[in-house]
């Protein structure tokens, strides 16, 4: 088999003095933290689609990666070439997951049944690979929107044929999902949401999408698929304004269709900044509503204003990220995706290992900082003592619904004016800076 990566040696713990850019100062995947090992808490998974099929293009250039998976005329060849440098790219990572879009990995046919056949012959492919390397799937995918027939929407498309073709691709999808043991399956609605209201009924199409869902759902259930389904909220791009705009109107849509219990969110940091959120804000939505499920790591930018997908570089960011995740007890059966893709002027095969090694040693690093802050507990001791009025007494039954309005009024009339307190807001932030520098 050909080795793409030859100049690249398999990446190796090395500790925070090493001078090997192409080592990990920090994540050292058996170390223990908080319980488990690094490599259970962060759960990694590269992505197939930013690094073996985009090529560098932009809205204005062409592409600018001659990558050596890509040279075959026959696309299935390209297709097969394409899968083994993910899976040597993984392994040399030494990392344990992959995630794919149906149309990242096959071609599309002619036909859904040759789309199909296609895939399934790739899909047996990483099978084997799978067995080979060890590695595991996070999640797959369909892709519903690329192809010029969902320019309008998949599931919400005005075209109930259209829709139709979007749930033969999604069932494609989900059963080889299923037959590559995948942690997860990822709905994101790439094109589900409109460009203008002068052409949309917004009320027909929402209702379109929650029937795709309960389908998809309800397949689910009959096939037995083991893994969790993701909602990956975003405002807007490619569309105006896409439906899943963040995870509070996700929520939403879920509790409005019923189908709250079915599905978890895939949080993208980028996603988040783009509706006006912090990355740590959707995390602790998610969390706050029980349905946390995955992460797509990755940044904006703050002159761009669109999807940059830039690696993550924040560590402050990243720290309160995990930090909330592991006031909550981590990831199920989720884990840290990257969503990520090097800037196309980045052409070396060496960038992509250079994006990946600092963005899971910035993360590893996050978690060690998280966890010291857990176990200091004193965040967490600042915010208990702030609420602790609702455990007893007359904040406790305010919530267990003992007061009206006239009971509660009475009562403060009887009270001395109660006096506000501080929050402390530049002492926590030095917490956290502190165990950042120590
Ligand atoms: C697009 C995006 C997708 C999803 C999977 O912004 O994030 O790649 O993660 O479809
Ligand atoms: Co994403």
């Amino acid at each position: 088999m050909t080795e793409f990566f030859k100049d690249i040696p398999v990446i190796k713990y090395e500790g925070p003095t090493t001078k090997n850019l192409l080592a990990y100062r920090f994540y050292d995947p058996q170390k223990k933290v908080l319980g488990k090992t690094m490599e259970e808490q962060l759960r990694l998974a590269v992505c197939a689609w930013h690094n073996f099929v985009w090529a560098g293009h932009d809205i204005f250039g062409e592409e600018t990666f001659i990558r050596p998976w890509k040279q075959s005329a026959d696309p299935m060849q390209q297709a097969s070439q394409r899968v083994d440098a993910m899976f040597e790219f993984v392994t040399k990572l030494n990392i344990p997951f992959f995630t794919f879009h149906d149309r990242d990995v096959a071609p599309e046919g002619k036909t859904i049944q040759e789309s199909n056949d296609n895939l399934q012959k790739i899909a047996d492919q990483m099978a084997e690979q799978m067995q080979k390397t060890g590695k595991k799937l996070l999640w797959g995918t369909a892709n519903l929107f690329s192809h010029r027939r969902y320019m309008a929407g998949a599931a919400t498309n005005p075209d109930p044929e259209i829709f139709a073709y979007a749930v033969a691709q999604a069932k494609k999808a989900l059963d080889v999902t299923q037959q590559l043991k995948g942690e997860n399956y990822v709905f994101w609605g790439g094109r589900e949401g409109y460009d203008t209201l002068l052409n949309t009924d917004m009320k027909q199409e929402t209702e379109q999408f929650a029937r795709f869902f309960h389908m998809m759902v309800d397949y689910k259930h009959k096939i037995g698929f083991k893994g969790d389904f993701l909602i990956e909220p975003k405002p807007c791009e490619p569309t105006k304004h896409q439906y899943d705009y963040d995870t509070a109107t996700v929520y939403a849509f879920l509790k409005k269709f019923g189908l709250e219990k079915e599905f978890n969110v895939n949080i993208e940091g980028n996603h988040a900044t783009l509706a006006g959120h912090s990355f740590s804000h959707e995390v602790a939505y998610a969390y706050a509503n029980g349905i946390f499920g995955s992460v797509d790591a990755n940044i904006g930018d703050a002159q761009l204003g669109w999807d940059m997908d830039y690696f993550p570089v924040d560590i402050t960011d990243l720290t309160q990220v995990l930090y909330i995740m592991l006031l909550n007890g981590g990831f199920g059966r989720g884990g840290f995706n990257f969503d990520t893709k090097v800037r196309r002027q980045s052409i070396e095969l060496s960038d992509l290992f250079y994006g990946h090694v600092g963005a899971i040693d910035i993360l590893a690093r996050a978690l060690l900082t998280a966890a010291k802050l857990i176990e200091e507990g004193l965040i967490k001791d600042f915010v208990a003592e702030r609420y602790m009025g609702w455990n007893k007494g007359v904040g406790k039954d305010i919530l267990a619904g003992k007061f009206d309005v006239e009971k509660l009024a009475q009562h403060a009339m009887q009270q001395a004016a109660p006096q506000p307190k501080t929050g402390r807001q530049e002492m926590l932030q030095n917490i956290i800076n502190n165990a950042l520098i120590s």
